[in-house]
């Protein structure tokens, strides 16, 4: 029998141990390791697609390692909203199936999200802009009340750079406020139970753009919206100074609600063209960006610990290794291609397992 506990040799094999002998560029993989859901005193999330359902090596980490699931695309309006505005829902209930069957909880993700819809909206008068945008985000939160924990209601709604809100069809035909808390409205109307997330991202990477989500929660809160939830997604930049990841935490926690790290990945890529810095020194960065995220995350007092999520079961499910740029290298998950566990995973599990 493997031992599946965390051994100390994991431990002295982290890539902050190597990095600091001037070990070759990567890890050597993590043997056998506890399965994280069994660690964790909270859910711990993964995103995945229908597609990837039949593919035995996911189906293994997914089923092994985590308790809830986010479908990657499925549950957005590029799969469920047609050009008539009619809603077709094949791929979102295969998605809730298989949470269902799998006894995995199910983040719906995500109603209302500035890249999506536009088309289906366009030219649209007021009325029935505003009657088919409350239908919408009604008809889907319905169809999934009671299998669905929580929603991520509105996606991305911060600028990009952190100054103010970003402008978009939901906004121009709604209102840019306004049109944030009808979804919230909406969405509870249809599912007083279920937690309502506003979700972004780069809250840690850039401070301006953390501070304006959380004055938008803030703002939200005060005008009585029914934001039930707090999600960072935690795309993480491994450059991030030391400290900044645990003081949004912190900030996001003061107000008492749920957080879910909903997204973590954290590539390894680097997009400067001179970046000194060999693979291994870049793969310590990211482990101790991870591990900063994980303590922070369990820092927070146990109820609002909603979830930590991480975007893709192996470093190849990753949409990071479906940018153009990349070289087929990174390893910004907690498992690799054959499954097997990355320096990422001791990172999450050490943090998890304190808790
Ligand atoms: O990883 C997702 C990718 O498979 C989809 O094609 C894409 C568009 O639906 O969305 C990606 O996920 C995004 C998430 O929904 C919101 N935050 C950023 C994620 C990565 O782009």
């Amino acid at each position: 029998m493997p031992d599946f506990r965390l051994t100390r040799r994991h431990l002295l094999a982290s890539p902050l141990a190597l990095a600091a002998c001037g070990s070759a560029p990567s890890t050597p993989p993590l043997g056998p390791v506890s399965p994280l859901k069994d660690l964790a005193p909270c859910p711990v999330g993964v995103c995945g697609m229908s597609g990837q359902f039949d593919d035995a090596g996911w189906r293994d980490v997914v089923l092994t390692h985590f308790s809830q699931f986010t479908p990657e695309w499925e549950m957005k309006m590029e799969a469920i909203l047609r050009p008539d505005r009619s809603l077709d829902f094949t791929l979102a209930d295969r998605c809730a199936d298989f949470a269902t069957d799998n006894g995995l909880r199910l983040h719906g993700h995500a109603l209302i999200w500035y890249s999506q819809g536009a088309e289906a909206f366009a030219g649209l008068d007021r009325k029935t802009f505003a009657a088919d945008y409350d239908r919408y985000i009604r008809e889907v939160v319905t169809r999934y009340r009671g299998r669905t924990v929580g929603w991520d209601v509105v996606n991305e709604a911060v600028a990009e750079d952190g100054d103010g809100l970003r402008t978009h069809h939901w906004s121009e035909g709604l209102g840019d406020i306004d049109h944030i808390r009808r979804a919230f409205d909406v969405a509870h109307e249809a599912d007083p139970e279920s937690i309502l997330f506003l979700n972004d991202y780069n809250l840690e990477n850039l401070p301006r753009k953390g501070a304006t989500f959380l004055k938008l929660v803030e703002r939200l809160l005060k005008a009585g919206t029914p934001l039930g939830g707090i999600g960072s997604q935690s795309h993480l930049d491994i450059d991030i100074p030391d400290g900044q990841i645990t003081a949004f935490l912190r900030e996001a926690g003061a107000f008492g609600l749920p957080v879910h790290v909903s997204e973590l990945d954290a590539s390894l890529r680097s997009d400067s063209r001179i970046d000194l810095r060999s693979a291994g020194e870049r793969q310590a960065r990211q482990t101790a960006r991870v591990t900063e995220l994980a303590q922070a995350f369990m820092a927070l007092p146990p109820e609002q610990r909603y979830a930590f999520t991480v975007w893709g079961a192996r470093d190849t499910d990753s949409w990071l290794r479906r940018d153009e740029r990349d070289d087929g290298r990174d390893s910004p998950l907690l498992f690799d291609a054959s499954g097997t566990a990355t320096p990422l995973y001791d990172a999450v599990a050490g943090a998890l397992a304190s808790g």
